[in-house]
């Protein structure tokens, strides 16, 4: 229950801090100019004045309060109009500024910028620059949080006066810092360059310089890749691509780039190419009825038409008529040839 009033308070009297702050300028500012409209003769300054201080102003000015689509913030100004109107006629010159009046003194659900808690305490890091500029106050500007500081990508620390690792301090003392991101080839530094790594990156090596460098993993003596696969060195790290088809090695991509054939291809004219095993002299799918049929990298046997595969040997099938009373039961769908007998595909 806690937490939801806190949440509610803290998103809704945010937007009404907004809200408040703009709207009663705009608000001021645009009724004020409503009797501006020329001359300076002593009437119009009296009914300036009036009009000035008049309750229709204060409505008009309550009715540019909140967007009219913005329930909470309508039902809020409803709920305290008397507040508005205690402020308007009674404290508008004593405290001229509405938010500070109303919501940090009055109905106290607001702190001043920089404070949070009950008795609105100054942030960590003080309320002028609350967690020294690098973070964000917990409960900030309501009578709520812990004060403490949620640091800013690259700073830590109670403080968020301490710089993350893969950052390093260009300034720094009791209440300032400034912490930028290393060159990205280290892990610790104390400058901006790769020549400021105290520390590289995995990935990355100190040349002789003592700067950070990628390691070339393709090139190591073990390269990091399978034998079938392309090793591509990237800034930091490797990767790992499949190589051609028709490559059982390679140097780049394509059949084109192969260092060995694939089985099932051969080297033709630089390129590996798919064997027609089909056309060798050997028969590559023996028996009778038995026939090929070549496909890329391998090839398939399968029994000739009116033939059944039975256990590798192509008999002449024998469709009775009880096959045929089944199938009509069953309604499948007959195969002639079986296509499926054996196959040899990606070899
Ligand atoms: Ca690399």
């Amino acid at each position: 229950m806690c937490l939801f009033f806190f949440f509610f308070f803290f998103f809704f009297f945010a937007r009404i801090d907004l809200l408040l702050r703009l709207r009663v300028c705009q608000g001021f500012e645009r009724t004020a100019k409503k009797n501006f409209g020329g001359g300076n003769t002593a009437w119009e300054e009296r009914k300036l004045s009036k009009y000035e201080t008049s309750e229709i102003r204060l409505v008009e000015i309550l009715e540019t309060l909140c967007e009219s689509s913005s329930f909470e913030c309508n039902r809020m100004v409803e709920e305290h109009e008397e507040h508005f109107e205690t402020w308007w006629f009674r404290w508008k010159t004593e405290h001229p500024d509405l938010f500070k009046w109303f919501c940090i003194n009055t109905i106290k659900v607001c702190c001043p910028k920089g404070t949070y808690g009950p008795d609105c305490n100054a942030c960590v890091g003080g309320s002028e620059r609350p967690c020294h500029g690098n973070g964000l106050c917990d409960g900030d500007g309501t009578r709520g949080g812990q004060g403490t500081c949620t640091c800013n990508h690259g700073y830590q620390g109670e403080l968020c006066l301490d710089c993350v690792e893969g950052y390093f301090s260009e300034e720094r003392n009791d209440t300032h810092a400034i912490c930028t991101e290393c060159h990205t080839s280290c892990k610790t530094c104390a400058g901006p360059s790769n020549g400021d790594c105290e520390d590289c990156k995995a990935g990355w090596e100190k040349d002789q310089q003592g700067a950070c460098i990628d390691v070339d993993e393709c090139s190591a003596q073990s390269p990091p890749c399978k034998e079938d696969q392309l090793c591509v060195n990237t800034d930091g790290s490797y990767s790992c691509k499949a190589c051609d088809k028709a490559c059982s090695r390679c140097r780049g991509e394509g059949p084109d780039q192969c260092l060995a054939c694939a089985e099932g291809y051969q080297d033709e004219d630089g390129t590996c190419a798919d064997i027609d095993e089909c056309s060798l002299p050997e028969r590559v799918c023996p028996g009778e009825h038995r026939e090929c049929v070549n496909i890329k990298g391998s090839f398939r046997c399968f029994c000739s038409s009116g033939f059944e595969d039975h256990g590798g040997v192509c008999l002449e099938s024998q469709e009775t008529e009880a096959d045929e009373a089944d199938e009509m039961h069953t309604g499948a769908d007959s195969e002639p040839t079986s296509l499926h007998t054996v196959e040899h595909e990606d070899l």
